[in-house]
């Protein structure tokens, strides 16, 4: 059977779910989530975002898929701070083609007028190769979402070509370090001297750092003496469905 059919299936019948994972402050709060999508197909069980994501990027249906995406999270996002003592970022994935539409900037205004979730609560992570043009009109569509008060982070940060210039050219908030410098990170001289080059610049050009891909208890304990500001991983906390996610944040550090 074909990908696309039955990915178009699930764009009609909502077979998709949001999944959520923390993302933790150095001092130890929860600062954001990371929504991460989940198909489970009927028939198939799940299928990673990994494969239909290219898929869906390819044939256009990125479009409603992210549409679904966007609403959803900002949706969940206001019910979250609802709940919490301490604001919480919704992050959300943002593919090339989605980011490069025209209708954009609107999509993005009327999603927050809808939901009502404070500009100010939402991050978009895009890639290196959404920026890859960083041509005049991209710059003026992330200074756009910037005067919105939305959020930037640059995702998988370290894995795409000429990110240096990026970071000089770009109204970007955050870095995320991408974790596969992390993996390593404790016992590897390059991969700590890496990541610890990435956070100095980071502070010094003003930009947040997150660092992803944090399992083990020893990564984390040699990663925070680099005093980066906000860490993601299994370490912490695996994706999870709201459910799940709530009852997270109700659980005391
Ligand atoms: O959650 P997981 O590691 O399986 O995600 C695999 C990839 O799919 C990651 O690169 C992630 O950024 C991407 N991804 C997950 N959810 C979304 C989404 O809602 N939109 C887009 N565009 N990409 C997503
Ligand atoms: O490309 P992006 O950074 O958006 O992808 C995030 C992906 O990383 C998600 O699919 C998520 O499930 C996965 N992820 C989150 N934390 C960890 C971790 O600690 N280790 C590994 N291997 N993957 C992780
Ligand atoms: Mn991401
Ligand atoms: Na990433």
């Amino acid at each position: 059977v074909n990908l696309r059919h039955a990915l178009q299936q699930a764009i009609e019948q909502e077979q998709f779910e949001l999944h959520y994972q923390p993302q933790i402050h150095h001092s130890g709060r929860v600062a954001g989530v990371e929504a991460l999508i989940r198909w489970y197909h009927p028939e198939r069980g799940n299928i990673p975002p990994g494969q239909f994501i290219p898929l869906a990027e390819d044939t256009g249906q990125i479009i409603p898929i992210s549409e679904w995406v966007m609403e959803t999270a900002c949706r969940d996002a206001v019910v979250l701070n609802a709940e919490s003592a301490t604001p919480i970022t919704m992050a959300i994935n943002v593919s090339p083609m989605q980011f490069q539409r025209p209708g954009f900037l609107d999509s993005v205004k009327q999603v927050l007028a809808r939901s009502g979730l404070p500009p100010a609560l939402l991050e978009l992570e895009l890639t290196e190769g959404v920026l890859m043009d960083s041509a005049e009109h991209t710059i003026q569509a992330l200074q756009a979402l910037r005067q919105l008060g939305v959020h930037i982070a640059l995702d998988d940060f370290g894995t795409g070509f000429s990110s240096l210039s990026y970071l000089k050219r770009l109204p970007i908030n955050k870095l995320k370090v991408d974790r596969s410098f992390v993996g390593d990170v404790a016992v590897d001289s390059r991969d700590a001297a890496i990541v610890e080059g990435v956070v100095t610049m980071a502070d010094k050009l003003g930009l947040e750092v997150l660092i992803e891909g944090v399992e083990t208890a020893e990564q984390f304990h040699f990663l925070r003496t680099l005093q980066c500001g906000h860490y993601q991983g299994y370490y912490f906390a695996r994706p999870m469905a709201l459910s799940a996610l709530k009852a997270y944040l109700k659980t005391p550090l």
